[in-house]
């Protein structure tokens, strides 16, 4: 099939072929496909030439040969029809694509306080050496904050919680023994009520005293209460707990102490320090032995059951992360002071 004719419609097929590549549109592509099968389109006026040729060998091979150069066309625009209608959905969805991250550039977002913050890797550090987390209430009984922890009415060691009492009294309490709980000892009982042991609790919360606020008190302050009662336990895993504590949350420079100190609801007792990479010593908190009579107060044998109690400022413990001279600084609302942490 090498007549003119033949040449012509392998010239229009490829010049057709050339523009579908090239079209970058769908109305281009709707263009090309009018120019080439359209009624007056370039291969489709080859037809009429067909009845000029000489042989019907010639006619037929040149329609055969007109028949596969419209159809690799049709083909090819196809193809490319779907091509360009992927890329224009794509655009369209690109285009129409709502922005959801506009949010983080619009106001600045705030973050946890820093005694949160502290309050949040205590229980993390707690959690990981192998402890639950309980919480009690803030406003308590006489009963729970004082006579459980074997503080009973006349006991001296009341005078140094300055507490403030409620004027509630009613039906479920006398005048005068609703109180906000001066430390979150009591939660100790109330655990030893509900849980049978072992036990191994912390109970971090808020707590009341009438302190005059100064560089290291506040009259609202948080502490963290630990309580591990099992079988067969010592003073020997209290120090080591602390210890394991002290380098979890504070890095692996810092060691602790324990010192002999008086509380009424633990014997013996002890107050905990912690050592400075710098050499210099500051006290955490208290703990000890659970003292007997707690033991009975919670509704355990202390013939069975022995444990230990600590209990720690985690104000105190926040201030001494961040070296901040002033504990009143971190509730002053200045943002340009908190932001920084
Ligand atoms: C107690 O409150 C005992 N319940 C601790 C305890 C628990 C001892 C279990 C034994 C067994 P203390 O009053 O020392 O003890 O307070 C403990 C810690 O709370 C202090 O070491 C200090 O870190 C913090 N703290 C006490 N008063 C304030 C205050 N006004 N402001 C900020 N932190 C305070």
């Amino acid at each position: 099939m090498d007549s003119p004719l033949s040449a012509d419609v392998a010239a229009a097929r490829d010049a057709g072929l050339t523009r579908v590549a090239a079209s970058v549109t769908l109305d281009e592509l709707a263009a090309v496909d009018a120019e080439v099968l359209g009624k007056k389109g370039s291969l489709v006026v080859l037809k009429t030439r067909l009845g000029s040729l000489g042989t019907v060998d010639e006619k037929k091979a040149a329609g055969q040969a007109l028949h596969a150069a419209t159809q690799a066309v049709t083909e090819a625009l196809t193809v490319r029809r779907e091509e360009l209608r992927r890329a224009a959905r794509a655009a369209q969805l690109e285009a129409e694509r709502l922005d959801l991250t506009e949010e983080l550039v619009g106001p600045r977002r705030g973050h946890a306080h820093l005694v949160t913050q502290a309050w949040h890797r205590l229980e993390d550090v707690f959690i990981g050496l192998g402890f639950q987390i309980a919480e009690g209430p803030e406003v308590e009984t006489d009963f729970y904050n004082f006579e459980a922890l074997n503080m009973p009415r006349s006991h001296p060691a009341r005078s140094g919680f300055d507490t403030l009492f409620t004027d509630y009294h009613g039906p479920l309490a006398e005048e005068g023994t609703v109180l906000l709980r001066t430390h979150t000892s009591p939660v100790q009982i109330r655990v030893m009520q509900t849980i049978e042991p072992p036990i191994y609790m912390v109970m971090p919360g808020r707590v009341f005293r009438r302190d005059t606020p100064d560089a290291t008190h506040m009259p609202v302050f948080h502490q963290i209460e630990g309580l591990v009662i099992d079988r067969g336990i010592t003073m020997a895993h209290l120090a080591g707990t602390i210890d394991a504590f002290t380098k979890a949350f504070f890095g692996g420079a810092f060691t602790s102490r324990l010192r002999p100190n008086y509380f009424p609801f633990t014997e013996p007792s002890a107050e905990f320090d912690i050592q400075r990479p710098d050499g210099s010593w500051i006290e955490l908190g208290g703990c000890g032995m659970v003292h007997p009579n707690v033991l009975r107060a919670g509704g355990l044998d202390p013939e069975e059951w022995s444990g230990f109690a600590f209990g720690f400022g985690i104000d105190r413990m926040a201030r001494e992360r961040h070296g901040i001279d002033d504990i009143r600084d971190m509730y002053s609302n200045d943002i340009r002071f908190i932001e920084q942490f």
